[in-house]
């Protein structure tokens, strides 16, 4: 993949900025921040600086409508609580009949996980630089569930990260614009392999009511065409700064009432200082325009995982609940 002079200076001059950001996120000393250092260890050096930005990233012009509708999560959302139930992550193994080899996701189950119950189940889905460890290096999600669960904020749920980079070798290597593709190939590994597998193994209530989609960036990207596109499946969506791949809405809604009787929730998310801005506002005034209920939050972040984590604090807390 060639780049012209100026698309190469941005990308170079993007990368040192996110690096910096990247670097800058250690926790307060002292505090357990919940994201284990032996998987953080694991990755390559050179995937916190993989954080893509390309030509498609533009000019941001903001709106009366891009502003922020949570306040800013409380102190020590991503940190472990003790004396409250933790619940468990574990890293498991499943057969990919889309791609042809075994792969692997990360699974959290809540406080006090029983065979006996029916879980609702959260599909969390990565960025384009990611893996199925990049929901805990950035934003623990297991921490973040079991505080709120803990403080009756959210219903206890399962929460699947799969890689959603569905080729033969799905690492974060290369080129990673090369792997664009293999984003939405991952719709039918999500369906016709990663979901029948968790409801295989887990206590799982299979109902669309009881499945939410959501992700950050390309998995932003994916969770808006894939949730769109089978309302049967799921009816919580959730899209933390869409990437470029997401499809055009008049696409992803051709059928404007099905969308709004089968969804129960489609939360939008970006920080305002995100390049990429403008995918989340054409889907917000998409929905505007045809009177889809939806949330559109613009906080004071950029393309990164504090926007990220935040999200998923106030997303989390909106599913599997009346209205
Ligand atoms: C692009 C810019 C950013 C793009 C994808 C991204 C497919 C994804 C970013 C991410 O996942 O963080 O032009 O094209």
């Amino acid at each position: 993949m060639w780049f012209n002079r100026k698309q190469f200076i941005c990308v170079v001059s993007f990368l040192c900025l996110t690096s910096q950001f990247v670097m800058s996120q250690e926790p307060p000393r002292g505090e357990k921040s919940g994201i284990d250092s032996s998987v953080a260890a694991s990755v390559p050096s050179q995937e916190s600086s993989q954080r893509p930005n390309r030509s498609n990233s533009g000019p941001i012009e903001l709106g009366p409508d891009d502003r922020a509708v949570y306040e800013t999560p409380p102190e020590g959302f991503t940190i472990v609580r003790e004396g409250i139930a933790h619940g468990k992550l574990e890293m498991i193994e499943y057969d990919s009949k889309t791609v042809g080899a075994r792969r692997k996701m990360q699974v959290y189950t809540p406080p006090n996980y029983s065979a006996e119950k029916k879980y609702p189940v959260l599909y969390l889905l990565h960025g384009l630089g990611g893996d199925e460890t990049e929901w805990q290096r950035f934003a623990a999600p297991h921490v973040i569930l079991d505080n709120l669960i803990a403080d009756g904020k959210a219903v206890p749920m399962i929460i699947v990260m799969p890689n959603g980079r569905a080729q033969k070798n799905d690492r974060a290597e290369g080129d990673i614009f090369r792997h664009a593709p293999a984003f939405a190939n991952f719709e039918r590994d999500l369906l016709d392999d990663v979901i029948p597998a968790i409801e295989q193994k887990y206590a799982v209530a299979a109902e669309r009511e009881m499945r939410a989609i959501a992700g950050l960036s390309m998995g932003g990207g994916q969770s808006l065409n894939f949730g769109l596109h089978h309302l049967d499946v799921f009816a919580w969506i959730g899209a933390f700064s869409a990437a470029p791949n997401t499809k055009p809405p008049q696409e992803l809604i051709p059928e404007v009432e099905a969308a709004k009787s089968k969804l129960k929730l489609l939360w939008l998310s970006c920080g305002n200082q995100d390049g990429l801005i403008r995918i989340g506002q054409n889907m917000h005034t998409f929905l505007k325009e045809n009177g889809i209920p939806h949330v559109w939050h613009v906080d004071g972040h950029g393309h990164d995982p504090e926007h990220w984590k935040r999200s998923l604090y106030w997303f989390c807390q909106g599913i599997f609940k009346a209205n």
